[in-house]
C-alpha cells in the first residue's frame, strides 16, 4: 500500500472554492466583450494569427448547469513545475463532468512530447482523486518541448483524433501559452475541430496582465521561500555572524524577489528591473551592497540578508548585450562545439564577441563565464537557474571590502554563507489560495471548451476578494502576443510582465528598504498553514494586495 503523509491524507478532502458563475456546472452563460488586439506589434500578430486574432474578451455567469453532448479532452503540463497544478487538472476534470458525466480527460505525457509522440493516459475519478491539492506535476509529468513546427502539429492532431479528443488544455508558462494560440491558429486555419485553451502557470509571476491577475504557483513558492527566508533572517539574527546571499528563482523577471523582500524585510533586495532602469553596472551593484554591509558593520551587526534574484545577470547592461550576442552565436553551432566542454564553449565564444562584450566577458569569473555558455532552453532563453550569481556577488563584495580594510575606511568581519531557492518551493502543496484558483482555472478551462472557444486563455480574476467575488472568463491569447527576438529570430510571443517601478509593490519596498538595510527588522513568515483562521489560511501575495489596493 502506498504511504502518504498525514497532511496529504487530510488535505486530499479540501473543497476548493470556486467563483460563482461556476458553481452550478461549467455550463456557463458567457458575455462578449468588444474585439481585442495585442500587446504590441499589432499588424504582425494580425497577420500571423488571422483566424484567431481580434476574439473578444468573455465574462461568464451561472449558466442552466444542462448537461451537453459528452467531450473527449486533452490535457498537458508544460515547463518548470508550479505548485497546484494538480487542481487544475481535478478542476477540468469536474468541469467536463459536470457539462456530461461521460466526459473523458486524457493526460499527455511529459508535457508537449506526449502529445507529439502520442503518449497518454486517461485520468480516472480514482487518478485524480489521488492528487487532488497535491503539489507536483508528477501526475502525468511535464517538459519543455516546443511545439512550433507543422510535423509537430500534424503529430498532436493525430494523437487527439485516436482519443476522439477535441480540445486540448494547455498548462503553461508565457512560452507554452504562446505554443497553445500557435497550435489554435493552426487547428483553425486548417479547419481541424480541435479547441486549444491555456491556462497561466509559473511561479515566475510574470504571465500576468490586466486580465490574467497571477500565475498560479507563484503565491505557494513565494510563500515558501519567504518561509525559508525568514528562518535564516532569525538564525542571522541570533549567531550574529554569516551574511547570507540568497539567489531566488523566477527568471528574467523579479516578481518572486519583491514578493519574498515584502514578506520578510531583509536588508538587501536587488531587483533586476530597477537594475535595468537605472543602466546599473555590475561594479555599481556591489558597491551598493558593500555599503550596506559596512553600514551594518559600523552599527556592531556583521550580519545580514541579501535577495537576489536569479535573473540579474541578464539586466545589468552591459551583460544583458553580452548575452544577446552570445544567444546569437549559440543559436547556430554545429555538433562540434555543442558538444565540446564548457572551456571550448567559452574560447569559441571569445573568438566571435564584439571588442565591448569580450572585454566584459573577460572581466567575469571564469565560473559566470562557463555558465553564461551553457545550454539554452528549448526557447531559446539562457538557464539563469544554472548561474551562481550568488557566489559571483560574495566573492566580489568580500573582495570590495578587504579593500577597504587595507585603505583603513572598514573595520568589520564579513563571513558569507550562500543558498538558491528554487526547486524548494515549486512543488509544495499548494496553498489554500493555489488551490482555490487552481482548480477554478481548470473548471473554467472547461466552461470555455463547453461555450466552443479557442485560443483563449482561462481566467479568474479578483481573486484578493472572498470567492464570491471571483470573476470567471476567458482572454484571447493574441492579446497578451508581441514580436521578441529568441533563437536569433523575431517570434511571436506573450509579452512578459516585468516588476514595474512604478507599481505599488515596488514602490512600498522603495519606501522601506533603507531603514530594513540598517535595521533588523526581519519578519518571519513561518510555514504556509492549511488548517486554521483564514487570517493565517486564506492569505493573498502582498503583491497582488498592493496592485489590486
Ligand atoms: P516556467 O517558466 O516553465 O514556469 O519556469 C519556472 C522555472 O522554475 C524558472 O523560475 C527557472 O528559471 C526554470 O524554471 C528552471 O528550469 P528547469 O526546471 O529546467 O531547471
Amino acid at each position: 500500500m502506498k504511504v502518504i503523509s498525514p497532511l496529504q491524507k487530510v488535505r486530499a478532502a479540501y473543497a476548493p472554492k470556486l467563483p460563482p458563475a461556476l458553481r452550478k456546472g461549467a455550463n456557463v452563460a458567457v458575455t462578449a466583450g468588444e474585439p481585442t488586439t495585442a500587446a504590441d506589434n499589432v499588424e504582425q500578430i494580425k497577420a500571423l494569427f488571422p483566424n484567431t486574432f481580434g476574439s473578444p474578451v468573455l465574462t461568464f455567469a451561472q449558466g442552466t448547469g444542462a448537461a451537453g453532448a459528452a467531450l473527449n479532452v486533452g490535457v498537458i503540463l508544460s515547463g518548470g513545475q508550479a505548485p497546484g497544478g494538480h487542481n487544475v487538472i481535478a478542476g477540468l476534470f469536474d468541469g467536463i463532468k459536470s457539462l456530461n458525466a461521460d466526459s473523458k480527460l486524457y493526460g499527455f505525457l511529459k508535457g508537449p512530447d506526449g502529445l507529439v509522440k502520442d503518449e497518454a493516459m486517461e485520468l480516472t475519478s480514482d487518478i485524480i482523486d489521488a492528487y487532488r491539492n497535491t503539489g507536483g506535476f508528477d501526475i502525468i509529468g511535464s517538459g519543455r518541448t516546443k511545439l512550433e513546427t507543422p510535423e509537430q502539429f500534424e503529430a498532436a492532431r493525430k494523437s487527439c483524433e485516436e482519443r476522439g479528443i477535441t480540445a486540448l488544455v494547455i498548462i503553461g508558462g508565457d512560452d507554452s501559452n504562446t505554443n497553445a494560440c500557435v497550435l489554435a491558429e493552426y487547428f483553425k486555419a486548417n479547419k481541424i475541430g480541435i479547441q486549444v485553451i491555456g491556462c497561466p502557470k509559473t511561479i515566475d509571476g510574470d504571465l500576468k496582465n490586466e486580465w490574467i491577475e497571477a500565475s498560479f504557483g507563484f503565491d505557494t513558492a513565494c510563500r515558501v521561500y519567504s518561509e525559508l527566508i525568514g528562518n535564516i533572517g532569525r538564525d542571522a539574527n541570533s549567531a550574529k555572524k554569516y551574511w547570507h546571499f540568497i539567489k531566488l528563482m523566477g527568471r528574467s523577471a523579479s516578481h518572486i524577489a519583491l514578493e519574498c523582500a515584502l514578506q520578510t524585510q531583509p536588508n538587501v533586495a536587488i531587483i533586476s528591473e530597477e537594475v535595468a532602469e537605472k543602466k546599473m553596472t555590475l561594479d555599481e551593484i556591489v558597491t551598493g551592497i558593500t555599503d550596506v554591509v559596512a553600514a551594518r558593520a559600523a552599527n556592531k551587526m556583521n550580519f545580514g540578508i541579501a535577495l537576489i534574484p536569479e535573473g540579474l545577470v541578464e539586466f545589468i547592461p552591459e551583460i544583458k548585450v553580452l548575452i544577446a550576442e552570445l544567444n546569437d552565436i549559440f543559436a547556430h553551432i554545429d555538433s562540434s562545439i555543442a558538444e565540446a566542454d564548457a572551456a571550448a564553449k567559452v574560447a569559441f565564444a571569445e573568438a566571435k564577441l564584439t571588442a565591448g562584450s569580450a572585454k566584459v566577458f573577460a572581466s567575469l569569473p571564469d565560473g559566470i563565464r562557463k555558465q553564461l555558455c551553457n545550454d539554452r532552453d528549448p526557447h531559446g532563453n539562457v538557464q539563469v537557474s544554472l548561474i551562481e550569481t550568488e557566489k559571483m556577488l560574495a566573492e566580489m563584495v568580500g573582495k570590495k571590502l578587504k579593500e577597504r580594510k587595507a585603505a583603513g575606511t572598514y573595520t568589520g568581519k564579513f563571513a558569507a554563507q550562500t543558498h538558491f531557492f528554487g526547486y524548494e518551493g515549486r512543488c509544495a502543496a499548494p496553498s489554500n489560495y493555489d488551490a482555490d484558483y487552481c482548480y477554478s482555472l481548470g473548471y473554467n478551462a472547461a466552461a470555455l471548451i463547453g461555450a466552443g472557444k479557442t485560443g483563449y486563455m482561462s481566467s479568474v480574476r479578483n481573486t484578493i476578494k472572498n470567492a464570491d467575488e471571483w470573476i470567471a472568463g476567458g482572454i484571447p491569447i493574441t492579446m497578451m502576443m508581441n514580436i521578441e527576438r529568441r533563437h536569433g529570430e523575431d517570434k511571436p510571443v506573450i509579452r512578459k510582465a516585468l516588476v514595474e517601478l512604478d507599481g505599488k509593490p515596488f514602490k512600498t519596498f522603495a519606501a522601506n528598504r533603507e531603514a530594513w538595510a540598517v535595521e533588523t527588522s526581519y519578519i518571519y513568515p513561518g510555514p504556509i498553514q492549511y488548517f486554521g483562521p483564514a487570517e493565517v489560511c486564506d492569505l493573498v501575495t502582498c503583491t497582488l494586495t498592493l496592485e489590486k489596493a
